[in-house]
């Protein structure tokens, strides 16, 4: 199992989850703790440029584990569930840039928030919408060997996909085989009855998993139960990507590093 440290640029949003922000001095940092890769957490597709990325995985023999995608909807509103043509269009062009991205670099782009929220919409709607977008994006990347991965997030951030069973329902409904899932263990430990079960239960839909504890602060630092997750983690043979995504509390440096110290323990 690789494990990741998700990073933003310097004009994220305060509310970005990540312990890092700015590019070069996050990578280097994230390497010099160990982590194998770093989530990159983009609000737009120009956010980073290609050479340069490329020249700083290299000096800090790092990869990209994913594109994350949580910023286009909290810091542009953009979501898949608009049902605003010129909007759709606009999210549309903007993910298929994220896919030229990750085809490069990591393969997965995450879609977390940015699915929308169903509001006034009934579920059937909300599918049709996301699918229709999923679909689309889905067979630009596919070519690609770009993976999409839907993140289940708690019902205090948005009303749509909550749970991880949620989620499966609607890739079963979707049906795209580049669509995958990616279980985050905050919004589990909120949503799902029994965390490890759900992941175990669901591995071969699982892409990426994010990690953080119960208080989004760093795994171990709360009261989720991450022996029981690596375990089953373990069962299945899961060698996929992990990714910490964290509060930067009590600071950056040391949420950073008590993440990865606290993982290497069951990894
Ligand atoms: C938000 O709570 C989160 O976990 C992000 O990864 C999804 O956009
Ligand atoms: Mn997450």
């Amino acid at each position: 199992m690789k494990c990741a440290l998700a990073i933003a640029g310097e004009n994220a949003l305060p509310s970005a989850f990540v312990v890092f922000r700015g590019f070069s001095e996050s990578m280097r940092k994230a390497s010099a703790l160990g982590y194998d890769g770093v989530e990159l957490a983009l609000k737009t597709p120009d956010e980073i440029e290609r050479k340069e990325l490329g020249s700083l995985l290299k000096q800090n023999n790092l990869s990209v584990s994913c594109i994350s995608t949580g910023q286009v909807y909290a810091s542009l509103g953009y979501a898949f569930t608009d049902t605003d043509a010129v909007r759709r269009k606009e999210l549309y062009s903007m993910f298929t840039s994220f896919v030229d991205i990750a085809a490069d670099y990591g393969q997965q782009v995450n879609i977390g928030r940015v699915r929308g929220a169903l509001g006034e919409k009934s579920q059937q709607e909300g599918d049709e919408l996301f699918i229709d977008m999923a679909s689309k994006i889905c067979s630009y990347a596919e070519p690609k060997g770009v993976t999409l991965v839907l993140e289940p997030v708690n019902r205090y951030e948005i009303d749509y996909i909550n749970s991880v069973d949620q989620g499966v329902q609607l890739l079963k409904k979707a049906s795209i085989p580049n669509l995958k899932l990616m279980p985050d263990v905050f919004h589990m430990n909120i949503e799902d009855v029994d965390i490890a079960k759900g992941l175990k239960d669901n591995i071969d839909d699982i892409n990426y998993i994010h990690l953080a504890d119960s208080n989004r602060l760093a795994p171990g630092d709360g009261h989720i139960n991450f022996e029981e997750i690596f375990d089953a983690l373990k069962e299945t043979n899961y060698s996929k990507w992990c990714s910490v995504e964290i509060l930067p509390y009590p600071n950056p440096d040391v949420a950073a590093e008590r993440a990865i110290k606290y993982l290497r323990n069951f990894m």
